[in-house]
C-alpha cells in the first residue's frame, strides 16, 4: 500500500448513501450468509467494516510502480489501536454518509461501532503511542510499515470478584478480523537453537547458524488510513505457525496429541500479549517473541529494498528503523547477521549499514524494567546471535581503550555484558550502541538520560540522544472521541481546526465570553451525562453529573502513586465526617487500570479501592460530597468515553519516573485541570497551558533525589502530618476491611518504612492544592477559563509535531515525496 493522489472526501450526498447503503446489505447477505432480520450488530459491524475496507483499498492504489524515497518501518512489540471503525470513518470523512446507510437499514451506527472489540494488542502508554503514531505518519503522508504479533490474546480482560481483580484471556478474534488481509505469500522462517558452523571463504571464514527449531512467521496487514483519506500505510502483524501442520507419522502412530506438539510450542509464540508493566518478563517466550518479529520485519524489509533498489549498501538512505523500546533490540545482531552471513557483505560495510539504519526510543529509566537477558538463555537460543554480540562489545571496547578509557569501572559502565550478577546482555546498551539516535520521550526524561542510565555512553557521543516528547492523534483524542467539542470549535475557529490544531489558539480569546463558556459546559455536561450512565451500567452506582468529575485512569503501578489519591480521598472521607455541614465541593473519584496479574502490591492497591468505595458509597453522612468509583477493564474506547468528561485529571507520578506520559495530553486537550508533578511531559504541558491553568504540587526530580537521602524520611512526614497520619491509621486498623483487618497492612507498613516512591512527602501539598481545586471548582468564571485555555493550547502535543520531528531529525524522510 503505497501513496495515492489525495481524493477529495466524499461528498454526503443521496448517492453515496446510497452506495454505501448496498454495499453493506452485500456483504452482510452475500459474504457472511446473514439475513437482514436476524442480524446481530456483530454481524453488521462486520459487513460495515467490509465495505469500508473496500473503499480503503481504492484509496490506496499505488502510484505507478514508484516505491516511495524512503520508507519508515516502526518496530514494536505493541500497538494498543483499539477500534478502527471510528478512525477509518472519521479520516476517510464518511461517518454521516455511513450512519445515513444503516439508518436506512433500521440500523444504529453506535450500536454498530459499539460491536467492535478493542484490538488490545498493548499494555499501555507505549503501545498506544505507536497507535496515534501510525496514524499520524498516514496522515502526514508519510510512507511507513508497523511491524508488530498479530497475538491471538491481547491484553486481558479485568473482571472484580469481591473488589479484587480477575484475570481472562481476551478473544478479539473469536469472529474474525475484517480490518485484516492474511499474506501467506509474505512468510519467512525464525529459527532458533542449534549451533554455528564455519567454513573458509575467500581470505577469511565464513560462519553460519543451523538452527534446530524452525517457526514460520506469516504476515497479516491492517490498513492504516491517513486523515482524509489521503495515504494509507499498513500495520504487519506477524501470526507464528508450525513448519508442518501435523507430525503425521506420529498421529498414525496413535499420538493424536504429541503429533501437534510441535505446532503448538511455536504457535505458542503468538499466542499472548505479556500483560508486563515496565517491568522486563524474564520468561523465555518473551524473548522467543522479540526475535521472532524482529528477525520476520528484518527479513521482510530487505527483501523489499533488494527487489527495489538491488543494492543493500543503499538501505540507509531509503529506510529507517524505529525500535520501540529495547523490545526489538536484537534487531542489532540480527541486521549484522543478515547483512553478513546472508548476504555476504563485510563486517564494516555491515556495521555502517546497521548503524546509520537504526534508531532506538528508550520509554522508561525503571531499573527494572531495563531489559536485560541471560548469557546463557542467548546462547541455547540465539547462539549466532551472542557470538555477534561478543564481537561488537569487544570493537566497542577496544576503542574505549584505544581513547584512554581503559579503566576496569568505565569498561563495566559501557560494556554491553552486565557482569554484576551473572552475566547478562544490556538490550538497552545494545539498541543504544548500534542505533544512529537514541531518543527520549519528554524533555525532563530524555535529561535524566543523558545524566543517569545513559550517561557514560552519552560522554562518547553527545550528538547521540535527542528528545523527541510524546504526542497523541487529535483525530482520535478530539474528533472522534469528542465530537460535541470538536463541532464548537469547528463554528467558532473555522473548519482548518481539523487540519491545523494551532487554529485552536481562537478559543483563547473567547475563555471569559459567557455565550461561548456556557456551550463549552455544555459539551461537558453531556458527556458527563453520558458516563454517568456508563458507570451506572458497569457498576450499579449513581454519581451526578453536576459533581466535579476527578479521574486517574491509567496502568496500576506504585511509582504512578494511585495510593496517594486514596490517601486523599480517605482523609477528605475523614474530614467531611468531622463537619459534614460545611460547604464540601461535591466530587467523584473515578479511577480505572489494569495491574500486571504478578504483580501484587499493585492488586493489593485496586483492592484498597474497592473497600474504600464501598464504605464511602454506604455511608449516608458523605452522601452528595463524595463518591469513589473503579471502572473494570480500563481500555482504550473506555478511554474515549471518560476523558470527555473529566474535570480533574490526576498525573501525580514520583518526579522522576514517568517518562511523559500521554494520557495527561488527552485531558488537557478535552478541557480537564491537570493535577500534577512536575514529571514526564506535565512539565511542558504547564510550560503551554501557563502555570495559572494547572495545578502543580510535590517534590521535583531533584528535590526527590535530595528526599531519598535523608533517612528516615517517611517517619519525618508521617510525624509531621496528621491528616496523613490520621488516614494511614484508619486503612491499618481495618476500617476498610473488617472481614480482614490486616489486609493492607503490606501498603501501610511500606508507606510508614521505606516508601520508596515518596508518598508521605508529596501528601500535605497534594491535599492542600486538592482543596484550592474545590475552591477553584467554586468559581465557576474562572474554572472553566482555565479549562478553555487548556484546550485552546495544547496543539503542540499533536502527534503530527512530534512525527514531523522524528521525520526531520531522527529519519531524515521528506514530508513531501
Ligand atoms: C511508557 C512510559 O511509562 C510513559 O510515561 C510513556 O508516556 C510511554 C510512551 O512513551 O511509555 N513506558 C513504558 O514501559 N510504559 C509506558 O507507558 N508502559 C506501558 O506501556 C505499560
Amino acid at each position: 500500500m503505497g501513496a495515492s493522489a489525495p481524493k477529495p472526501a466524499r461528498p454526503a450526498g443521496g448517492d453515496a448513501v446510497v452506495d454505501l447503503r448496498e454495499a453493506i446489505r452485500d456483504k452482510l447477505i452475500l459474504t457472511l450468509g446473514q439475513s437482514l432480520e436476524t442480524a446481530r450488530p456483530r454481524d453488521w459491524f462486520v459487513a460495515t467494516a467490509l465495505a469500508l475496507r473496500d473503499r480503503i483499498v481504492e484509496a490506496d492504489r499505488p502510484q505507478a510502480g514508484q516505491p516511495p524515497h524512503k520508507r519508515v518501518y516502526y518496530l514494536s512489540l505493541e500497538f494498543l489501536i483499539g477500534r478502527l471503525m471510528s478512525d477509518a470513518l472519521n479520516n476517510l470523512g464518511l461517518t454521516e454518509t455511513v450512519r445515513a446507510a444503516l439508518g436506512e437499514l433500521g440500523v444504529d451506527l453506535d450500536a454498530v461501532q459499539d460491536a467492535e472489540p478493542d484490538a488490545a494488542l498493548g499494555n499501555g502508554g507505549l503501545g498506544r503511542l505507536a497507535a496515534c503514531f501510525m496514524e499520524s505518519m498516514a496522515s502526514l503522508k508519510i510512507p511507513a510499515v508497523g511491524y508488530g504479533i498479530r497475538y491471538d490474546h491481547g491484553l486481558f480482560r479485568q473482571s472484580f470478584k469481591d473488589g479484587w481483580q480477575q484475570e481472562a484471556p481476551e478473544t478479539w478474534l473469536a469472529e474474525g478480523n475484517p480490518w485484516e488481509f492474511a499474506r501467506p505469500e509474505a512468510t519467512y522462517r525464525i529459527g532458533f537453537g542449534g549451533g554455528v558452523t564455519m567454513s573458509a571463504s575467500g581470505d577469511g571464514i565464513a560462519r553460519r547458524w543451523e538452527p534446530v527449531e524452525t517457526v514460520l512467521a506469516v504476515a497479516h496487514d491492517v490498513p492504516v488510513v491517513g486523515w482524509r483519506g489521503c495515504q494509507v500505510n499498513r500495520l504487519r502483524l506477524w501470526k507464528a505457525e508450525g513448519p508442518a501442520p501435523i507430525d503425521l507419522a506420529r498421529f498414525n502412530g496413535g499420538d493424536h496429541v504429541g503429533a501437534l506438539a510441535e505446532r503448538m510450542r511455536a504457535e505458542a509464540i503468538s499466542r499472548v500479549l505479556y500483560p508486563s508493566d515496565a517491568s522486563a518478563a524474564g520468561q523465555e517466550l518473551r524473548l522467543r517473541q522479540e526475535y521472532f518479529f524482529t528477525s520476520a520485519s528484518l527479513q521482510d524489509l530487505v527483501a523489499r529494498h533488494k527487489a527495489e533498489r538491488g543494492d543493500l549498501r543503499s538501505l540507509p538512505d531509503h529506510a529507517a528503523i524505529q525500535l520501540n523500546d529495547t523490545h526489538p533490540a536484537i534487531a542489532v545482531p540480527e541486521l549484522m547477521r543478515l547483512l553478513t552471513d546472508e548476504e555476504g557483505l563485510g563486517w564494516e560495510d555491515a556495521w555502517h549499514i546497521t548503524t546509520h539504519t537504526l534508531h532506538y526510543t528508550n520509554h522508561t529509566l525503571l531499573p527494572e524494567a531495563l531489559e536485560t537477558w541471560p548469557v546463557e538463555l542467548m546462547e541455547r537460543l540465539l547462539p549466532r546471535h551472542m557470538q555477534i554480540i561478543y564481537l561488537i562489545n569487544w570493537m566497542h571496547l577496544e576503542e574505549q581503550a584505544k581513547g584512554g578509557h581503559g579503566d576496569a569501572a568505565h569498561l563495566a559502565s559501557v560494556s554491553l555484558i552486565d557482569e554484576s550478577h551473572g552475566r547478562r546482555v544490556r538490550m538497552g546498551h545494545l539498541a543504544f550502541h548500534g542505533a544512529r539516535r537514541v531518543n527520549g520521550v519528554s524533555a525532563l526524561h530524555t535529561d535524566l538520560m543523558r545524566t543517569t542510565v545513559f550517561s557514560d555512553l552519552h560522554a562518547l557521543d553527545s550528538d547521540k540522544i535527542v528528545n523527541k516528547t510524546n504526542g497523541i492523534t487529535f483525530r482520535r483524542w478530539l474528533h472522534t472521541a469528542n465530537p460535541g467539542l470538536t463541532r464548537l470549535a469547528v463554528e467558532v475557529v473555522g473548519e482548518g481546526v481539523l487540519d491545523k490544531p494551532e487554529l485552536l489558539r481562537g478559543l483563547d480569546a473567547l475563555a471569559t465570553d459567557a455565550g461561548f463558556v456556557a456551550r463549552y459546559r455544555a459539551v461537558r455536561r453531556e458527556r458527563k451525562q453520558a458516563l454517568a450512565a456508563l458507570v451506572a451500567d458497569r457498576t450499579g452506582i449513581d454519581i451526578d453529573p453536576d459533581a466535579l468529575f476527578d479521574v486517574q485512569v491509567k496502568r496500576i503501578h506504585e511509582y504512578k502513586r494511585q495510593l496517594l489519591n486514596l490517601l486523599e480521598t480517605v482523609a477528605l472521607y475523614q474530614a467531611i465526617k468531622a463537619e459534614p455541614h460545611r460547604d464540601w465541593t461535591p466530587r467523584v473519584k473515578i479511577f480505572g487500570g489494569k495491574a500486571a496479574p504478578s504483580y501484587v502490591q499493585a492488586k493489593l492497591i485496586i483492592k484498597l479501592a474497592a473497600d474504600v468505595a464501598r464504605a464511602v458509597n454506604d455511608d449516608p453522612e458523605v452522601a452528595g460530597r463524595l463518591k469513589v468509583v473503579f471502572l473494570p477493564n480500563y481500555s482504550v474506547s473506555l478511554a474515549e468515553a471518560i476523558i470527555p468528561a473529566a474535570d480533574l485529571s490526576e498525573q501525580i507520578s514520583t518526579a522522576g519516573l514517568e517518562a511523559s506520559g500521554t494520557g495527561n495530553m488527552k485531558f488537557a486537550l478535552n478541557g480537564a485541570l491537570t493535577v500534577g508533578t512536575l514529571d514526564g511531559a506535565n512539565i511542558e504541558i504547564k510550560d503551554h497551558v501557563g502555570a495559572e491553568n494547572i495545578f502543580i504540587f510535590g517534590l521535583d526530580a531533584e528535590g526527590v533525589t535530595a528526599r531519598k537521602a535523608m533517612p528516615g524520611y517517611a517517619r519525618a512526614a508521617i510525624e509531621a502530618s496528621p491528616r496523613l497520619a490520621a488516614a494511614l491509621d484508619m486503612i491499618a486498623s481495618g476500617r476498610f476491611s473488617p472481614e480482614e483487618p490486616g489486609r493492607f497492612r503490606p501498603l501501610t507498613d511500606d508507606l510508614r518504612g521505606r516508601d520508596p516512591y515518596l508518598l508521605t512527602a508529596d501528601f500535605d501539598d497534594y491535599w492542600r492544592t486538592q482543596r484550592a481545586i474545590d475552591a477553584a471548582w467554586r468559581d465557576p468564571a474562572s474554572w472553566w477559563a482555565k479549562a478553555i485555555h487548556n484546550t485552546a493550547r495544547m496543539a503542540w502535543f499533536s502527534s503530527d509535531r512530534s512525527m514531523r520531528e522524528y521525520a526531520d531529525e531522527i529519519w531524515r524522510v521528506r514530508l513531501d515525496q
